[in-house]
């Protein structure tokens, strides 16, 4: 852990807030704990309410420049951060392990998925394309461009500590913004990590402070001032449905812009002609991958009563087979879930599912012993369900899966699109009709909609986001670079009349 921590020059106490080089806090102490081991990591000094603002006022001066420079160079400073993260890829996802509890390979995916972004965006930063249109006026041209924003403000989940950071960060960046980002006071040393790989890069190039600030802080002293803060006129947040809405009002109560990407209660449907072998796969990957703290974690599983207990046994025999553990050793394929709590909210989820008529078929054991001593590790489980009861239609952050029988696929998509979140979807199937069906209108009302492919691990070149409570949200790839600028509408008049539009005539006669 030492070593971890050296290499990306993290101390003994960080300070919770930066312009790009941290700033001096005069908040709280916050200990950082692991959830492998309940053992502190580091300590944070948050920031107050007077560091907020410096860091936010550092982020609008900043603009004032940033937002000059061409864009295809800011996408150079982009590829060297990528190049920058590519040479920490191993420290920081271990880094990601050990203050979330992600495994190996799923912490150093999620740089990865930071890295690639950072690609992603480069080719962007060419590619902020507006369309010109023909003027119904003669001698007359009309176009759309595309310019900066402002400082946007990113706030972070502790799930995905970086990848989420770098989904907006990075295309903000090459769209002329300048970005301050709240992480997660779950995962604050990933952020600051990641802070000074990015500011030792800017720093080389002779930029200015603020172009990427961070701030981590506590809501009363921080979170309000900052989605209430007119100066940032786009909130990106990922989170619970709860915070969203909270944000969402508080953000439009000034107008301003938000991209939200909250719950999601992603279901696979699989029917009697599913390649079993497939489904079984990319459900215990879906479900049990980051010990079900994904957004996109498979939490309903809706099958055909033809091949019911088949594909039961199978996830059964699966989920016995998890090696559960210390997240960095290279074996484990599940680790622990964030804390305490979320092993509390698992437990009172499961005794609910029980007095709404499901049964547990394996799993849901709290583990105790030596290697389990911080109260964080779990056995992922299995349920059998009613498709109307309550708890079904809630995204509980742990790794509980249920299972619903279905008759005909009508009846299965009328189930699967019965809950309030809409974010990802998958049906299994070899056949063309159900797969289109479920793609359809008709089908999926889910912002992602996958094919023999399961609801997490989405790649960073489509637009990511959902429906419904999920917020409706899009950000990483596609076209989701729109929302971090401001589109203006022109039209120039090169002639010597003055021809209005609808053919309206405006003089006296
Ligand atoms: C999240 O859980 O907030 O598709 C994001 C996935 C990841 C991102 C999940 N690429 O599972």
């Amino acid at each position: 852990m030492k070593a971890i921590l050296k290499n990306l020059g993290i101390k003994g106490t960080e300070e919770g807030g930066g312009t790009g080089s941290a700033i001096r806090c005069h908040g709280r102490l916050l200990d950082v704990v692991s959830p492998i081991n309940g053992k502190r990591i580091g300590r944070v000094r948050l920031a107050d309410r007077k560091d907020f603002e410096s860091v936010v006022q550092c982020a609008v001066d900043a603009f004032q420049s940033w937002k000059m420079m061409p864009a295809p160079k800011r996408g150079d400073i982009t590829r060297q951060i990528g190049i920058a993260l590519r040479e920490k890829k191993e420290d920081l996802g271990a880094l990601v392990s050990l203050e979330v509890g992600k495994i190996r390979a799923e912490g150093e995916g999620e740089i990865q998925e930071a890295i690639d972004m950072a690609d992603f965006a480069v080719g962007q930063s060419r590619m902020l394309y507006g369309l010109s249109m023909h003027s119904e006026r003669p001698i007359h041209r009309m176009y759309e461009q595309w310019h900066p924003l402002g400082p946007v403000g990113v706030i972070t989940a502790f799930n995905f500590p970086a990848a989420v950071w770098s989904w907006n960060a990075l295309i903000a960046l090459v769209c002329g913004d300048t970005v301050i980002w709240k992480p997660s006071s779950k995962a604050p040393l990933t952020a600051i990590a990641l802070m000074k790989i990015a500011q030792g890069v800017l720093q080389k190039n002779g930029l200015p402070e603020g172009i990427l600030g961070w701030v981590v802080g506590d809501r009363h002293e921080v979170g309000e001032a900052f989605i209430n803060d007119p100066r940032i006129p786009l909130i990106s947040a990922t989170g619970s449905v709860a915070m969203g809405r909270h944000i969402s009002q508080a953000v439009s109560r000034r107008l301003g812009k938000t991209l939200l990407e909250l719950g999601g209660n992603n279901a696979v449907i699989v029917t009697a002609k599913a390649d079993m072998d497939l489904a079984v796969r990319a459900i215990v990957f879906g479900a049990v991958g980051t010990a079900g703290q994904r957004c996109t974690t498979t939490r309903r599983v809706i099958v055909h009563e033809d091949i019911y207990d088949e594909l039961t046994q199978a996830l059964m025999k699966a989920y016995r087979q998890i090696p559960i553990g210390d997240p960095l050793k290279p074996a484990t394929l599940m680790g622990p879930l964030i804390d305490r709590k979320a092993v509390q909210n698992m437990q009172s989820a499961l005794s609910r599912i029980k007095k709404q008529g499901g049964r547990i078929l394996c799993g849901g054991e709290v583990l105790s012993g030596k290697r389990f001593s911080a109260g964080t590790y779990v056995t992922p489980c299995l349920c059998e369900a009613p498709p109307d009861a309550p708890i079904v239609s809630e995204e509980t952050f742990a790794p509980i899966l249920y299972l619903i029988r279905y008759k005909t696929l009508q009846e299965a998509i009328r189930y699967h699109n019965a809950v309030p979140q809409g974010l990802s979807s998958a049906i299994f199937t070899t056949d063309m009709r159900e797969a289109e069906l479920f793609l359809s209108q008709m089908g999926s009302d889910c912002g992602i909609a996958n094919v023999n492919v399961g609801t997490s691990g989405a790649e960073i070149g489509g637009a990511f986001g959902g429906e419904k409570n999920t917020g409706g949200g899009r950000e990483s790839g596609s076209d989701a670079w729109k929302i971090y600028m401001r589109r203006q509408t022109c039209t120039i008049n090169w002639g010597i009349e003055l021809p209005l539009a609808q053919g309206i005539r405006f003089e006296p006669v």
